[in-house]
């Protein structure tokens, strides 16, 4: 089957023929119905995170089931379903506390399967698979417990940015943060995952959104989502403005979906007294961010990381999916531009070069 394979940092990906193995004991064979195309994966390719190489990127998938290994019972052939970046073990601490997001297990074993093997590879080389999706391909192999199934009449390119763009975004304002109706909130950064923030807030009840991008275009099209503001820290100073628009107390809620250490140092300081930054945004793994220790003592402040917006897949994406069936997120603006998987590298240009909305590959 043909996949999109990064082999070399800052390299372009291969569209090539791999090899894909048969589903282990508790995995499921998956035909790849559409694959959003994520910053995350930029970050990869960047080098800016760190993966095993060769490596097969997509983490924003779904699907239809092709096959099913012996022991599974969630899904059969013909189910569709959302991939879960982060399918869990439901035994480690963290599955049990109820935060399938953080599973030790999928943290220990990473873009491998549970069992530290591959099913991708290439001859005698293996190929890991990004968050046991690896969905930049025809076909997948997935954990049974990373396959959240949808009815058919959800689109499969909105039931794959339910499994992450909408989940992360909508997430981290309703579960991470859970904004409080009349709030005042700050969206660094008005991408993919940024809208869904802003989406999740109008839907908490945020008096005021605020969305900060540098792209003009991005901002304009942030209103779409709920944004009330908008602000172009190139063009306005983006803290004398939210003062303004906050009776000078700052935001009760700022959220980095950028990812990097100057975006974040910017949404702590629009995080006023008494206030929530949350971080969403994966800056470079050796980057630092600098806030002032007193600050948040004095003002109280509480910072928190957002991870898959604090999610557990099996509960948190039918919830996505009703949401979006009732009206109250939009998902149909959101797919901004379609892709076929050859043209893979030119969609993460496009995601690079700043253009708007998602990008999604809905052609194999
Ligand atoms: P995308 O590139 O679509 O959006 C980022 C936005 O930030 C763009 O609109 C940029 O114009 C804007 N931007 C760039 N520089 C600045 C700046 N200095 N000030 C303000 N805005 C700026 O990316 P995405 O929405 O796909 O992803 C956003 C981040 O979220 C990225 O770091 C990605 O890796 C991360 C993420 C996190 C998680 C999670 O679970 N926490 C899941 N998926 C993605
Ligand atoms: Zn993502």
């Amino acid at each position: 089957m043909k996949a999109a394979v990064l082999y070399e940092i800052g390299q372009p990906l291969c569209i090539e023929d791999v090899e894909l193995d048969s589903p282990g004991d508790y995995e499921v064979h998956i035909r790849v119905g559409a694959a959003g195309i994520c910053r995350s994966d930029l970050h990869y390719i960047q080098g800016d995170q760190r993966t095993p190489l060769p490596v097969v990127l997509g983490h924003e998938g779904s699907g239809t089931v092709l096959d099913v290994g012996d022991k599974v019972t969630r899904v059969v052939p013909g189910d569709r379903v959302i991939l879960s970046f982060v399918p869990n073990c439901g035994r480690c601490r963290f599955c049990l506390v109820g935060k399938p997001h953080l599973c030790d297990e999928h943290g220990a074993t990473g873009a491998a399967m549970f069992d530290g093997t591959t099913r991708l590879h290439k001859g005698n080389t293996r190929i890991a698979h990004m968050g046991k999706v690896a969905c930049f391909a025809e076909e997948a192999v997935v954990p049974e417990s990373g396959c959240i199934p949808v009815t058919k009449d959800l689109p499969l390119a909105h039931a794959a940015l339910i499994g992450c763009s909408v989940t992360t975004g909508v997430g981290a304002a309703l579960y991470t943060a859970a904004v409080e109706p009349g709030s005042d909130v700050v969206v660094v950064g008005a991408g993919g995952v940024g809208l869904n923030v802003i989406q999740g807030c109008r839907l908490a009840g945020a008096r005021s959104v605020i969305a900060v991008d540098i792209q003009e275009g991005k901002l304009e099209f942030a209103t779409k989502f709920g944004a009330t503001h908008t602000i172009n820290p190139s063009v306005q100073d983006p803290v004398e403005r939210v003062l303004q628009l906050t009776e000078g107390r700052g935001a009760h809620y700022a959220f980095e979906v950028f990812g990097s250490s100057q975006t974040t140092e910017l949404a702590y300081t629009l995080t006023g007294k008494g206030g929530m930054l949350v971080v969403v945004g994966l800056a470079p793994v050796d980057e630092a961010a600098a806030f002032s220790a007193v600050d948040l003592v004095r003002h109280e402040k509480t910072i928190k990381g957002s991870y898959y917006g604090s999610t557990r897949s099996h509960l948190d994406m039918p919830t996505m999916v009703g949401l979006y069936q009732s009206g109250r997120i939009n998902i149909d603006d959101l797919i901004a531009r379609e892709y076929r998987l050859e043209d893979i590298n030119v969609a993460l240009s496009d995601l690079a070069n700043g253009e708007i909305g998602r990008g999604v590959i809905t052609r194999f």
